[in-house]
């Protein structure tokens, strides 16, 4: 019957688009299709995928608990899906809690509706509700992924999201196999709980997790998971690519595979130049693809992951233990007890990490977009830690001191109550009742950003302060936009992950210290062959710079990716203003669309 109705669609070439794609999900929906389902209508693949999230009862480190997740795994399932394809997505919500997913660094090209971040782009689906994210795929592909924006359920509520080029040619050789390796960071503890808590207590009680795992499995050296690690079995010689991403919810990782080494091929799915190395470092939000080669000796191997806790040891506390999963060769009769482990760096070993994340650089195809020159938005964003008085209803705070916050240029974001600021700005209503279009392109006072003796001397503890604002930057379509991102030591100084969805970004330059406009920070700017991110760990009492072109017009919320700092308050959004093309205008919010 669906092929008969798809034949005299044909006849009908002129159809619009869009009436075709509700009419194929539609016969899907009444096919009631049990798996990815890929309908080839006028050349245009759409995937239809269902993603179900619900109650999964699961055992780890000897407790049985009920989390939340995707289909009944952990994690969650991967996507696959090609440049150039249109995605439907039904997200079934049967499980206890508002959800929402995020399809973390697609472009979402003029289907802004689609992004996720609750309240931002959204309402959340509420329990025993649908919503079907509808998304093309264009001019992007590699290794990105898909979580949960929504309080912190994204602890267990991901899987990997794999775009492979639309005619499967990559600028690197064909590798043997593709491994998506998820890491990601597991509690005992209900992880709703466990936010709850830290905001009822001001942030003094923020209980790290109890493990890190690679893709979904602990491995051995946690109790009662002796047979509970990921096994990748390799066959010798060949090479495969490792899609890693950090699904980890607070914490940056160093991982390695003993003896052997890796070549750096992308980055958050843009291509790079090859970079061997044999330590990936990765923050939450991250993707590394790197291939390995299975050229050592036929044997069994450990690759691991544990923390890279920038703010060292005499910091906040941080989980310090170590995942691993076994790399075996196939057939080899060499199988020790205990599989070789590599040396990791040292927790707190920023060089590393900061050699890794500085020496990459982009790959340059023909395809491949130049850094934009001319600049329109000049921005300097200090951001970091705060304080602020205490809520009424953080029964556990500690009133003289007041709650921890966190800022940028002073403001600490906080998330629309009634109404999405997508939907807020739709409707045009920037005026101040929702939310304020005066996000400060500049800190309101400038101050030793990096001085230990911000936390300490009476005299600077009054910058500790930040302002509580829904403060977005209003930028006009197709504007180039550049942000100088400071990073502060106040609280406690850290390396944080910003996020920006909506678009990538070039990283033009990175330092330590106090950024300084009219010296060497300019002049080190690669304007050439910078790497191409949605998320830059931006070094610790120190700063980097982007650059990115507003080409879609929505509100894109920009964040750090620990996820307690989001309801700190680390975030602000971009809002784009429509252009004055068809192509540049956001189309009004799908049907389905879920509303507080
Ligand atoms: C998720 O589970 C549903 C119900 O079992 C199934 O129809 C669907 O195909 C699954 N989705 C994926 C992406 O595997
Ligand atoms: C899911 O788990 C929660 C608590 O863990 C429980 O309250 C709820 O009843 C469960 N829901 C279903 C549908 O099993
Ligand atoms: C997605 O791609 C299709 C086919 O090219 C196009 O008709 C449609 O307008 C696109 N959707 C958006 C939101 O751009
Ligand atoms: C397709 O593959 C060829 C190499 O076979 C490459 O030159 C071209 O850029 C690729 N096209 C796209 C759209 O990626
Ligand atoms: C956090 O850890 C403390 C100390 O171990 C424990 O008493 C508390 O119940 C934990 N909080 C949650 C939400 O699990
Ligand atoms: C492993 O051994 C089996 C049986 O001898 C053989 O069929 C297979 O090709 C071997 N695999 C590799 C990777 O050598
Ligand atoms: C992790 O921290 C605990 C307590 O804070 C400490 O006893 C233990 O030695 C640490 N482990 C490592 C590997 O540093
Ligand atoms: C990487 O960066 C460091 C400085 O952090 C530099 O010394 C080194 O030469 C760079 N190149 C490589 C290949 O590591
Ligand atoms: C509350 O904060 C004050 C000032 O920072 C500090 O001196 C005091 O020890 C804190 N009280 C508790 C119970 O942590
Ligand atoms: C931020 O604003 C607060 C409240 O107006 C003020 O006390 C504080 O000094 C400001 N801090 C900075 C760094 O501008
Ligand atoms: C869930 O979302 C609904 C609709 O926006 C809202 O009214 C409700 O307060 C939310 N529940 C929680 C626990 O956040
Ligand atoms: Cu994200």
């Amino acid at each position: 019957m669906d092929d008969q109705l798809i034949k005299g669609n044909k006849s009908i070439e002129a159809m619009s688009r869009q009436l075709t794609l509700v009419l194929v999900s539609l016969l899907c929906v009444a096919l009631a299709a049990d798996a990815a389902v890929v309908e080839r209508i006028f050349h245009v693949p759409i995937i239809l995928l269902f993603l179900i999230v619900k109650n999964l009862t699961i055992s780890r480190l000897c407790e049985r608990r009920v989390i939340t997740a995707v289909n009944g795994s952990l994690p969650g399932p991967t996507l696959k899906v090609s440049e150039g394809d249109t995605v439907v997505i039904h997200v079934i919500n049967d499980s206890p809690y508002n959800i929402t997913i995020h399809w973390h660094g697609i472009f979402q090209k003029r289907s802004a509706w689609a992004d996720g971040p609750n309240m931002i782009t959204q309402c959340p689906i509420v329990p025993g509700n649908k919503y079907v994210y509808k998304f093309n795929v264009t001019e992007q592909e590699g290794t990105l992924w898909w979580h949960a924006h929504a309080s912190s359920l994204r602890a267990t509520v991901y899987g990997a999201l794999v775009i492979r080029p639309r005619n499967a040619s990559y600028p690197f050789p064909k590798p043997y196999r593709e491994v998506p390796i998820l890491l990601g960071e597991w509690w005992n503890a209900n992880v709703v709980d466990v936010e709850t808590q830290a905001f009822l207590s001001g942030g003094s009680l923020s209980n790290v997790s109890d493990a890190f795992t690679i893709n979904g499995r602990p491995g051995h050296l946690y109790k009662c998971s002796k047979n509970h690690a990921y096994e990748l079995e390799v066959v010798a010689g060949e090479t495969y690519l490792l899609r890693i991403i950090n699904s980890a919810v607070n914490n940056q990782l160093f991982f390695k595979i003993a003896s052997h080494s890796f070549t750096v091929v992308a980055v958050d799915a843009s291509y790079t130049k090859p970079y061997d190395t044999d330590v990936v470092v990765i923050a939450p939000g991250q993707t590394v693809d790197a291939l390995m080669t299975a050229d050592a000796p036929p044997s069994s191997y450990y690759m691991a992951a544990r923390a890279y806790a920038s703010a060292g040891l005499d910091g906040p506390p941080f989980d310090n233990t170590t995942t691993t999963a076994i790399v075996r060769y196939a057939n080899s009769s060499n199988r020790p007890l205990r599989p070789s482990m590599p040396s990791m760096p040292a927790f707190d070993d920023t060089r590393t990490a900061h050699r890794f994340y500085t020496n990459l650089t982009g790959l340059l195809r023909p395809e491949t977009p130049a850094v934009p020159l001319h600049v329109d938005e000049r921005m300097f964003v200090a951001f970091g830690l705060g304080v602020s008085p205490c809520e009424p209803s953080q029964v556990m705070c500690n009133r003289s001191r007041g709650a921890i916050t966190a800022s940028m240029n002073n403001v600490s974001f906080q998330f629309p109550a009634s109404i999405s600021l997508l939907e807020a700005h739709y409707n045009g209503l920037d005026d101040g009742a929702v939310y304020t279009s005066d996000f400060p392109d500049n800190p309101p006072v400038m101050f030793d950003f990096t001085d230990a003796k911000l936390n300490t001397d009476p005299t600077l503890t009054a910058l500790l302060y930040t302002e509580k604002g829904t403060r977005v930057k209003k930028v006009k379509y197709g504007a180039t936009v550049e942000v100088v991102l400071q990073n502060t030591a106040m609280i406690g100084a850290e390396n944080h992950p910003l996020h920006l969805h909506g678009f990538n970004f070039f990283v033009l330059a990175q330092g330590f210290g106090n950024y300084n406009n009219a010296t060497a920070a300019r002049d080190s700017y690669n304007l050439v062959d910078p790497q191409v991110r949605n998320t830059i760990a931006v070094p610790l009492r120190g700063w980097a710079v982007i650059r990115f072109v507003a080409n879609n017009p929505g509100v894109w919320i920009m964040h750090c990716h620990l996820e307690q700092h989001l309801p700190l308050g680390l975030a602000m959004a971009f809002e784009v203003e429509d252009g004055t093309t068809p192509e540049s205008v956001l189309p009004p919010p799908p049907s389905d669309f879920p509303t507080c």
